[in-house]
């Protein structure tokens, strides 16, 4: 007979996981029931914090038995709701921070095996301090921890390069539905034996299991990088700027991202220290890195430079001379998040298209915006090498923000129109959360969407792991 009684549930948690492994005071718990966009306010009776895999398993056994969800929850930076529980204050948080060990780096298989709970950017200085990189950088970086970066397959500023969160997982380890513990934390790089199970978790958004270790791929740590930020013509003159890098040295393109003056105007006004070199409509920023020390990347760069200058392609170009002004050029780009949201309400479009189909993209939706809503702000930027914009539309100036968020799904679907028309995703590296399952049937509906029910019952009968997330 299933026991939902919560109360008795804490009790029993609390035997397992001692006072510091769980919180239950309102004032503790608020701030892992709030997404980071403030899209779904949530509440939940208790943060359970446990410090290990077997603390984690005992806790997802006693969850079972008394038939409670439980919300997987890393840096709680998700931009779609991904990883904070309902109002129904029925569902518990899984707080995976106290797992913050880096267990190893070893520099010659080029891995590292860490726990779900350490920060991305602590994991990055691990893999620094021992001469090698780990190539996943995204704007939360400081705060997304390793587990949520996996489980929602994060990508950023370096897919171009390295590809995305699951192109670096070697290995896992997972506390299943059950409450089994699966150790797969292996770090081959071969080993065909069946499914590849840590594949499917990686993306899968907490809903199959929680990741509670990982082991991932690591590279050479770079010795010359280059960094460029360019005024362009157009969202074209952009794309024709990644295709004459691509042609001149594909192996040395680290990143290259696309900002728009609106984007640019936000950074400057409203995150303290921003210095934008130039005024324009369109920008790129461009990475070359490689470990290599005589690779002469800045005359590459240069090189590339001029000519499209020349070709106005470029109309002007900084190039950082140093480490604190890669830091500051990255800042402009990495801030467009959170000056964004200091500007007002946004809805979010994290849509990825074919390469080439970027400026089409850019030009059909801004026209289809305006006939929509007249007077909303388009805010494109994002991964432009990866076809990957993040097409924001910011309210109205005066504009009411409640009213403006009304419309949601409106401008969603008129965004989802035009992608699909381009042959696009309308996720390409956020995930689906819990904002965007309506998608689901009508972008992934039939047989992918029927495989996608059949492994979640599978795995998790009682879909007790991260409900009323990703699937419809
Ligand atoms: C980024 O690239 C993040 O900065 C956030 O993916 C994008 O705010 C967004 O839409
Ligand atoms: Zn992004």
């Amino acid at each position: 007979m299933p026991d939902t009684n919560i109360p008795a549930l804490i009790a029993q948690l609390h035997t397992i996981l001692g006072p510091r492994g769980l919180l239950t005071d309102a004032h503790d718990t608020a701030p892992f029931a709030e997404d980071w966009r403030k899209l779904f306010p949530g509440r939940t009776p208790a943060v359970i914090r446990p410090e290990n895999a077997e603390e984690l398993s005992a806790v997802v056994k006693a969850c079972m038995q008394a038939r409670v969800a439980l919300v997987p929850q890393g840096g709680n930076t998700s931009m779609v709701a991904g990883a904070t529980p309902d109002d129904s204050n029925s569902q518990l948080v899984l707080s995976l921070s106290r797992m913050n060990v880096v267990r190893s780096v070893d520099p010659i298989d080029l891995t590292m095996t860490l726990e779900a709970g350490v920060t991305l950017k602590a994991a990055q200085m691990a893999a620094s301090d021992a001469g090698c990189l780990l190539p996943l950088s995204i704007s939360s970086e400081g705060t997304a921890q390793i587990g949520g970066v996996l489980a929602t397959n994060a990508g950023g500023n370096n897919t171009v390069r390295y590809g995305n969160a699951r192109d670096m997982v070697l290995g896992l380890e997972v506390v299943l539905p059950s409450g089994e513990i699966w150790n797969g934390l292996r770090r081959l790089r071969k080993d065909n034996t069946g499914y590849c199970l840590r594949q499917l978790f990686v993306g899968s958004e907490g809903t199959l299991g929680v990741i509670t270790a990982a082991v991932l791929k690591l590279a050479p740590r770079p010795n010359e990088i280059e960094l460029a930020l360019c005024a362009v013509p157009s969202a074209q003159a952009a794309l024709d700027l990644f295709t004459r890098f691509n042609r001149h040295d594909p192996a040395a393109i680290s990143a290259f991202e696309y900002m728009s003056g609106a984007g640019m105007a936000f950074v400057a006004k409203h995150i303290p220290g921003a210095m934008i070199p130039f005024e324009a409509a369109h920008y790129a920023l461009i990475e070359l890195a490689t470990p290599r020390r005589d690779a002469r990347l800045r005359e590459s760069l240069e090189g590339v430079l001029e000519a499209a200058l020349e070709d106005e392609i470029v109309l002007d170009a900084v190039i950082a001379e140093s480490e604190a002004q890669r830091g500051a050029l990255w800042k402009l780009r990495e801030e467009h998040a959170e000056a964004q949201k200091r500007e007002g309400a946004s809805v979010k479009n994290d849509v990825s298209v074919p390469v080439s189909r970027v400026p089409e993209l850019l030009a059909r939706a801004e026209i289809a915006a305006q006939k929509l809503i007249p007077g909303m702000r388009m805010v494109p930027f994002g991964h432009m090498g990866d076809g990957n914009i993040h097409l924001n539309f910011e309210q109205p100036e005066g504009a009411n923000p409640v009213e403006f968020l009304a419309r949601d799904h409106d401008i969603m679907d008129m965004v989802g129109e035009i992608v699909r028309d381009l042959d696009g995703s309308f996720s390409a590296e956020h995930g689906v959360g819990r904002l965007k399952p309506y998608m689901m049937p009508s972008w992934r509906g039939g047989a992918e969407l029927a495989a996608m029910q059949a492994i979640k019952s599978a795995l998790d009968p009682l879909g007790l792991m991260n409900p009323g997330k990703v699937l419809p």
